[in-house]
């Protein structure tokens, strides 16, 4: 994907069906096609009229907001920041190369996968209405939680984002309806199968 405008829609690195049982085809169909393509036109309509915004990377559109135009920056925070984040929960459910250090690593920080799984499931069901909880870690190595609002991106210059989860209704209601922990645990599954994240 060429990472300025006009942005493009990334096809999914796996077919709409490939997640099944734990997110049916329709969500995923619907996730990708129709939400994070919505994003991607929002964006490119709202730098379109700005050709020297034209040569910014999402990234960079997410981190140097203070240099935006006024009149736009909330609609390129909501839209770089949907597309971001969606880009990065569709590529981390695809299957992954063993990362053995990764497991280890979070293992020995909080004493077992399974911990680390209940302190990142608790950060995802407090987020109020949409958003998403994140782990990452920070240079130091230290792993951290948090939630953000929308489609607010937590990129800086001083950490490593290594999971986020869509807690946006759109993301499971279909198939879950208002039981986000269902869901949730599903996203578990998915996500220790595909990294290899087992006690
Ligand atoms: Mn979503």
């Amino acid at each position: 994907m060429t990472n300025h405008y006009p942005f493009e829609l990334p096809s999914l690195p796996y077919s709409y069906d490939a997640l099944e049982p734990y997110i049916d085809t329709e969500t995923m169909f619907l996730h990708h096609n129709k939400h994070l393509a919505t994003y991607v036109d929002n964006l490119n309509k709202t730098l379109a009229p700005y050709p020297q915004l034209h040569t910014w990377s999402l990234q960079q559109l997410i981190m140097d907001l203070d240099r935006i135009p006024d009149t736009i920056k909330t609609a390129v925070k909501n839209n770089a920041g949907g597309v971001y984040n969606h880009i990065f929960y569709f590529y981390e459910m695809a299957p992954q190369k063993l990362n053995s250090p990764r497991k280890k690593a979070i293992q020995d920080y909080y004493g077992s996968i399974s911990n680390w799984e209940q302190e990142f499931k608790k950060f995802a069901l407090s987020v109020f209405g949409s958003g998403y909880a994140w782990f990452l870690a920070d240079e130091n190595g230290n792993f951290s939680f948090i939630t953000t609002p929308n489609q607010d991106t937590p990129l800086d210059d001083t950490h490593f984002l290594i999971f986020n989860i869509d807690v946006w209704e759109h993301a499971y209601y279909l198939k879950n309806q208002n039981r986000r922990a269902d869901y949730i645990d599903n996203w578990f599954s998915i996500i220790k199968n595909q990294h290899q994240l087992f006690d």
